[in-house]
């Protein structure tokens, strides 16, 4: 596809359109369809060869989605969410991939997107109230608007281990895995990480390998999936009653309606509890919420946590037969669910089998990369793959990888020096007409996300249509609204127990990035309700000029 070629006379010759959108995962896509919806001239830009994002990179065995398909998909279009058929409860990357393929050929979306193509650089020129997006193809465009759709978990981080130029074996980051797939018979295997995608590679890798010794940091909470086939009748009544159920969605907490809990953990019976975890673990409907959902102080009080934690720290003892491997899988150092905790299928069983290792690594640390595995501490280890399951620089990472600079020629990496900044997660004060998609400050990551993207995007498409409407020719936050928006965000975000883990959350797994909560723990339906009164509200904290 291409960029639109109309000569500008406002930048010295360099081509315009109205919106740059930044991604074609389902973020960038959605923004492209909304809008060329109100007539714009759109350029998308996608450094992958294809659309899906999150979904194209991690090709990683056994990744798939842990919210259920039902919810986990666009509600925008009442056909797309009819035709559409679901399989699974949770489905893997290929269908999600198929389904984001789908999305983008059922409503053309492809002409418009430029593939193979990575924004290095987007400056904001005050004369002519324009942005000036540069990428690394050497396109230069001019455009009024840029919408951030980069996604919060598509910086990949390989850890800063010395020696992996050494390495004679393969190796791989879960996000960013090969499309052709690997194949790991006969191998012997290093995984280090034991994160989501750690847990859910793990027992596939292990199937294949002759050898797998899984370096862990920090274990974490891993609830069993029990993914299964959609029942067709569960799924035709779903779709039989899809706006309430999606609208209910977006009126909760983290983007999945559950009956909401009447009770604290302690005002409930030792019974209770028991019972409603035993739901929690056992239940083949359930889901990765109701362990955070059960009672209304799952995530204030250290001690109504406990009482779950302990029950899951109780279940690893019962499956995991080795008393050492058992005692180092069960996590102590953070209250369940402030590190985003995990849906697993036989992860914990996993480490049963004869060739499954777990070293703890937070005992006896990673000293190097060797030509031949990696050294610990206290052990030289052979292998002959190695893969990362180390996560992401997230929520801000892909955003500072571009030069991006506002007014004065602030770049925003230094404006988000001590963290991330934000009015509602969407905006930043000297950035104008720059909007991000399930920014740092928006419920983001803490929710399912297709609730947080379809919003965000009808939200900011929103504003762009009353600015054209109106005739306008910028908007910002002010400074005000910006702080005091940050200082709410990070004032609920210590009413609840996430600031006490070493979280991706909070930044900790970058060496250097400043510890700071960045999502916003308010909930996605309040939140939605606050951002359609500011809009309600002529924009209010906006400079809209
Ligand atoms: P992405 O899908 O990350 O897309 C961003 C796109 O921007 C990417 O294609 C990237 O290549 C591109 N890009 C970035 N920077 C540039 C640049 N400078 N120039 C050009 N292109 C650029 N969320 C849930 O709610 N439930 C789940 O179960 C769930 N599972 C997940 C599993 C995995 C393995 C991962 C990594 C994330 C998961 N998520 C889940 C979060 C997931 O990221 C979101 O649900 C959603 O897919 C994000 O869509 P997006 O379009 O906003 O961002
Ligand atoms: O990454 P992670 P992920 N030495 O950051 C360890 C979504 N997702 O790709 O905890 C040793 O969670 C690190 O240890 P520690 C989901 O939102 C969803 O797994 O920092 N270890 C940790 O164990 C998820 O949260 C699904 O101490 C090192 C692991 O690597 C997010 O994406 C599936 C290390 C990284 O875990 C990210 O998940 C996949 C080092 N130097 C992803 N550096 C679903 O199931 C890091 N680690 C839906």
């Amino acid at each position: 596809s291409q960029t639109h070629e109309q000569p500008s006379h406002a930048v010295k010759g360099v081509p315009e359109v109205d919106a740059v959108v930044v991604g074609a995962g389902f973020s960038g896509l959605y923004l492209l369809h909304r809008l060329r919806g109100l007539g714009l001239r759109v350029q998308v830009f996608e450094k992958g060869d294809g659309v899906g994002g999150t979904w194209f990179w991690n090709r990683y065995p056994g990744a798939r989605v842990d919210v259920k398909s039902m919810d986990y998909s666009f509600s925008f279009d009442s056909e797309l969410e009819q035709e559409w058929e679901w399989t699974e409860k949770y489905p893997p990357q290929e269908e999600l991939l198929r389904y984001v393929n789908h999305v983008a050929d059922r409503f053309d979306l492809r002409r418009d997107i430029k593939f193979n193509t990575r924004v290095t650089e987007a400056v904001f020129d005050e004369d002519v109230e324009r942005w000036h997006v540069r990428t690394d193809q050497g396109d230069q465009l001019s455009t009024r608007y840029v919408v951030m759709a980069t996604g919060c978990l598509s910086a990949s981080k390989v850890p800063e281990v010395p020696g992996l130029d050494l390495f004679r074996g393969r190796w791989f980051h879960t996000g960013h895995w090969p499309k052709e797939g690997v194949d790991f018979s006969g191998q012997r295997v290093a995984v280090v990480g034991t994160g989501s995608s750690g847990v859910q590679s793990i027992p596939l890798i292990a199937e294949q390998a002759v050898e797998l010794t899984v370096f862990q940091r920090t274990p974490n909470f891993v609830v069993p999936a029990h993914n299964h086939p959609i029942d067709p009748d569960h799924q035709r009544s779903v779709k039989a009653e899809y706006d309430r159920h999606r609208q209910a969605n977006r009126e909760s907490g983290f983007g999945i309606a559950v009956p909401p809990a009447t009770k604290g953990a302690f005002e409930a019976t030792e019974e209770e509890r028991q019972a409603l975890w035993e739901r929690a673990w056992y239940d083949r409907d359930n889901s990765l919420v109701t362990f955070l959902t059960g009672f209304t102080d799952m995530i204030t009080s250290k001690e109504a946590n406990d009482t779950a934690a302990q029950y899951v720290r109780d279940r690893i003892a019962e499956i995991v037969e080795d008393p050492e491997t058992a005692a180092a899988l069960q996590p102590h150092d953070h209250p369940f669910g402030t590190k985003r905790p995990c849906l697993g299928t036989n992860y914990y069983e996993t480490y049963n089998l004869p060739h499954v290792r777990l070293v703890n690594v937070r005992k006896t640390p990673i000293v190097e990369i060797t030509h031949h595995g990696l050294r610990t501490t206290q052990e030289d280890f052979e292998f002959d793959d190695l893969v990362f399951a180390t996560g992401f620089d997230a929520m801000t990472g892909a955003l500072t990888a571009i030069d991006i600079r506002g007014r004065g020629d602030v770049a925003l990496k230094d404006k988000w020096h001590a963290g991330p900044r934000t009015y509602l997660g969407i905006q930043v004060a000297g950035f104008p007409n720059l909007f991000t998609i399930t920014g740092p400050g928006s419920p983001s990551v803490l929710s399912n996300m297709m609730v947080s993207i379809e919003q965000h995007v009808e939200w900011v498409t929103d504003a762009i249509a009353a600015m054209e409407a109106e005739g306008l020719a910028t908007m910002e936050p002010t400074v005000e609204a910006e702080d005091a928006w940050t200082a709410h965000v990070d004032e609920v975000g210590h009413m609840t127990l996430y600031p006490t883990a070493d979280s991706w959350y909070m930044g900790s797994n970058v060496p250097g990035k400043p510890r700071v909560f960045m999502p916003y723990i308010g909930g996605v339906g309040p939140y939605r309700q606050k951002c359609d009164e500011v809009a309600a509200n002529g924009y209010e904290g906006f400079v809209r000029r």
